[in-house]
Formats: C-alpha cells, structure tokens, sequence
C-alpha cells in the first residue's frame, strides 16, 4: 500500500494529468525574493528540483532537456564564439554549452541565485564546469540585460526558463525578442524551451509569431522526450536570423565530447514536425 505523502506530484490542471514520483525525503524549502525551491531525495530519479510547484530536473534524465537546449543550436550555428544562457541558473545547460571548445565565453544570467546556491549542494555534477574561465554567472534579470545590451554582441541565446508564468512571464514576448535580435550577430539564434506540442499550442503559435513580429525570419521547432514535464514530450523553438533548419552534421557526428542523448540522427529526428503542429501552427499564421 503506497502512502500518499511518499510521493511529488506535478498536477497540469488544464489537461486533468499528472506526473509524480517516489520520494524518499524532502531536502531542502526555500522561499528566495522569487520563487519557492524544493528539493527531494526520490527512490528512482535521484535529486529533484521543484519550483512553485513545478518540476524543473531530476538527476537522472535532465540530460535529453539540457543537450537539446545547447547542442542543437551551437551545431546549427557555423561558429558559435558568444553565449548567453538566461535563466539555466542549476547550470546544467552551461555545462553543456561549455563542451564545445571553440566557444569562448558564456554568461549564465539567472535572476536567483538561489537556484545555482542548491544546484552546487545537489546537483554537483550540473556545476562541475562552473570554474570554467569562460564561464561567467550573473545574478541579475535577463529582460533588463538584453534591453541594455550592446548591439551585435552574441550568437547564441539560450532561455533556459521555468514555465510563463512568475519570473518567466516576459522571456515569451516579442519585446523581449526584439532586445534578443539587437543583441544578436548576423549568424545568431535564440534558443528557447516551449513547453508541450500537446499541452500548449496555442502558446507555441503565439511564441512562434512574437518571434516573427520582432524580426526572426527564420523558426524551427524541435521536439524531444522529457518524462518528468506535463505530457512527457517536450519541445525547444530557435528563431534564427538566419536559416536554421540545417545543421554542422559532421561536426554533429564527430563532436569531441559525450552526450547521453544528442548526437546528429537525433538533432535531424528533432527536426520532424507533427501533423497537427504543422496545421495549428499555419492556422494561427
Ligand atoms: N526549465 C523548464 C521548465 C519547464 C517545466 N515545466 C513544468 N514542470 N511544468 C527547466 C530548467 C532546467 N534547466
């Protein structure tokens, strides 16, 4: 007989489901100026990380989100030098970012630092490059840091955020994408996590033509599995100043460093879209 306290369930209220896993013990809750953070022990899934409610990674397969969220961009783009990763404050898609050595410097922008503060304690091996000399933390609000930001000086953004709602909120708007445009070079892209094809098309079509509003003539859609989130499948959009539907395929191929999801058979499988994505995405322009 299974207690219901042995378990965290994530509830997505608006398609009656929910996700849950078996927990050993609550760690850690913490209420920053931003958010709530938990912190499980599961018996499964090792560590997990929650916040307001919301699941944000597990040890044992935030993996396929975080590869998904750097390696595809980084191989589309020719020569990707300049990265800033907004939000991503457990550090895990920095880790990633950092495996490719021709990037030269990356800058994790998270508005709470509080995230990166329990990543370190519970999650070492996210953080294990964070004394990287490219690497760069900042504690601040990625909305009013691309705002101020220099024209013309990143390639790669990657918003790495929790859900729109709270903090999040303004990181899914085309003012935001608009500073994003301004900040990028004339290969640039920005890369950003868009919830569930069939949760949330509506926000992905809206997401889609913010993009599109603030200049990006160029959008992909990529999908890929993710248990832990509402539906299990999850999805990132790039919109490119340039093309961004192919890839560096023989660097895919022969990347020096180890992934546990990505290689280049998966970035093109990422590539297909569904039937009714496709349709919903034209019917809404
Ligand atoms: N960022 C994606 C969070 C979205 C999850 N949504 C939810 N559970 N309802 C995760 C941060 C990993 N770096």
């Amino acid at each position: 007989m299974l207690e219901k306290n042995q378990w965290f369930t994530e509830v997505y209220a608006p398609d009656g489901s929910a996700f849950s896993l078996k927990i050993k013990r609550k760690l850690h809750e913490e209420q920053s100026p931003f958010q709530l953070l938990e912190i499980y022990e599961t018996e499964h899934f090792g560590y997990l990380m929650v916040i307001d409610g919301y699941v944000m990674l597990t040890s044992r397969d935030n993996f396929f989100y975080h590869e998904m969220m750097s390696h595809t961009a980084l191989f589309i783009h020719p020569d990707p030098k300049t990265v800033w990763i907004i939000g991503g404050g457990d550090c895990g898609t920095l880790k990633e970012v950092l495996k490719h050595p021709g990037v030269e410097k990356v800058l994790q922008i998270d508005i709470d630092e509080l995230v990166t503060r329990l990543s370190e304690h519970y999650f070492p091996e996210l953080c294990a490059s964070n004394a990287d000399p490219r690497a760069e933390l900042k504690f601040i609000d990625g909305i009013q840091w691309v705002k101020d930001a220099t024209a013309d000086s990143v390639d790669i953004i990657i918003v790495d955020s929790t859900d729109p709602v709270g903090p999040a909120e303004g990181l899914f708007n085309e003012d935001f994408y608009r500073d994003c445009f301004t900040c990028l070079t004339d290969n640039g892209m920005i890369i950003q996590q868009s919830e569930s094809s069939l949760f949330h098309l509506q926000l992905q079509s809206d997401m889609r033509n913010a993009m599109q509003n603030a200049g990006f003539p160029h959008l992909q859609t990529l999908f890929f599995p993710q248990c832990v989130y509402p539906s299990g499948w999850w999805s990132a959009t790039i919109a490119g100043k340039q093309a961004v539907s192919s890839f560096r395929r023989n660097d895919a191929a022969k990347k020096p460093f180890e992934t546990q999801y990505y290689n280049s058979d998966i970035h093109q499988a990422s590539l297909a879209q569904p039937e009714f994505f496709n349709k919903a995405m034209q019917a809404n322009g």
